[in-house]
């Protein structure tokens, strides 16, 4: 859609700055100002994450534990609390969600916006980013650096241009020039790979790779060459794909016989309820109200629900709600034909498991 008259979209993308050793600095008051790593300290430890104070020496996300001790031997080494990272995770995409659905997560601590229409009808795309920032800031005490542009490609650039607590704005009137300086190895989707190609055939920044026709770069790089092609044209009309949030999550069994007896009942319930469990732990998700559904010989239809005051994803404790549910009073006397369980109010930000990093989308 961009290039067209005046019809850009406006595109934020966030990322938290040093994510997982930013909050266990927030946690840790220790912790603060010093280097730190948040991966295993074993021989066969690998950093996930490094403090700003660790990069200094030199210590990365994914190097070898023993190598990152070498380089800064006052190295502090954290054990991760991924269920933290989660949490925060759905805080900050819950922000994002109050000002557009048009949200794609790329992992726990990054996303796409599309700002383009929003919820608060503002026009500047640079003051919602700032005000996401501020509250990010308000509610989680951790900073995230932002970037914003006409698409998802230089959105992302501009995120990691001024980090830590950043915010950068590539305008629709310098996205030429920008992509014209810039390095070939921001480029998106070009790797170490491709980056030595490039760097073969004299490519070292948009400026270069602007001299390559279409074929030419289809040639050399397949698919890709197209998307290169493109993009340095600042075209790259990649959408912002929300994830579908899963509402509610359930289990069900319609019975070979409709069925009478209470002990039986119980016993299907129970295996039901395991069924949810082993669901809930699969999805990672918990939820708040617990439904009973019961569909009676006759195919009349009845739901039971109870609202807990604390998230719950243990099979034996949904069991023991599901059973008082099945004992309401006011339920008929009839024989049953299915049961089924749900658990709603998840605490989930989104459906899909979103702790895999960036992944190349076509
Ligand atoms: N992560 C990981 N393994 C990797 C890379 C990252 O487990 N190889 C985890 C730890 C990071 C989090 O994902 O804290 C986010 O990754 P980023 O690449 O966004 O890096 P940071 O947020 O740590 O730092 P930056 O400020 O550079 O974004
Ligand atoms: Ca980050
Ligand atoms: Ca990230």
């Amino acid at each position: 859609m961009e290039n067209k008259g005046s019809q850009y979209r406006k595109i934020i993308h966030i990322d938290m700055d040093a994510f997982f050793t930013s909050i266990e600095q927030r946690d840790n008051p220790h912790l603060r100002h010093r280097p730190v790593a948040v991966g295993g300290a074993g021989p066969r430890g690998v950093v996930a994450a490094a403090s700003y104070e660790a990069r200094k020496f030199g210590v990365y996300s994914a190097m070898a534990s023993r190598i990152a001790k070498h380089k800064c031997p006052q190295l502090i080494f954290v054990k991760p609390r991924f269920d933290v990272y989660k949490a925060v995770s759905s805080e900050i995409m819950t922000i994002f969600r109050d000002y557009t659905d048009l949200v794609e997560p790329l992992s726990l601590d990054e996303a796409y916006l599309d700002v383009t229409e929003n919820k608060k009808g503002m026009r500047l795309a640079t003051i919602i980013a700032r005000e996401i920032k501020t509250s990010i800031k308000e509610n989680t005490r951790l900073t995230a650096s932002a970037g914003i542009s006409i698409n998802k490609f230089l959105a992302k650039v501009a995120s990691g241009m001024n980090k830590p607590d950043g915010l950068t704005v590539i305008t629709p009137g310098e996205v030429h020039e920008f992509i014209k300086t810039l390095p070939i190895e921001k480029f998106f989707g070009i790797g170490k790979v491709t980056a030595a190609k490039m760097k073969v055939l004299g490519i070292y920044n948009g400026s270069d790779l602007l001299n390559f026709d279409q074929l030419e770069l289809i040639r050399h790089f397949g698919k890709m060459g197209n998307y290169f092609y493109k993009v340095v044209r600042g075209e790259d009309d990649r959408e912002v794909k929300p994830e579908r949030i899963r509402k509610s999550l359930g289990a069900e069994c319609t019975f070979d016989i409709d069925i009478v007896s209470i002990e039986t009942l119980h016993e299907k319930l129970k295996s039901i309820c395991e069924e949810l469990g082993r669901r809930l732990a699969k999805s990672n998700v918990s939820g708040k109200t617990v439904t009973l559904k019961i569909k009676y010989f006759d195919f009349d239809l009845k739901t039971r629900s109870i609202s807990l005051n604390k998230f719950q994803s243990n099979a034996e404790e949904i069991f023991e709600i599901a059973k008082k549910l099945l004992h309401s009073d006011d339920l008929p006397r009839k024989a049953i034909r299915l049961l089924g369980i749900s658990l709603s109010n998840l605490n989930n930000g989104s459906e899909k498991g979103i702790s895999n990093q960036l992944t190349i989308d076509f």
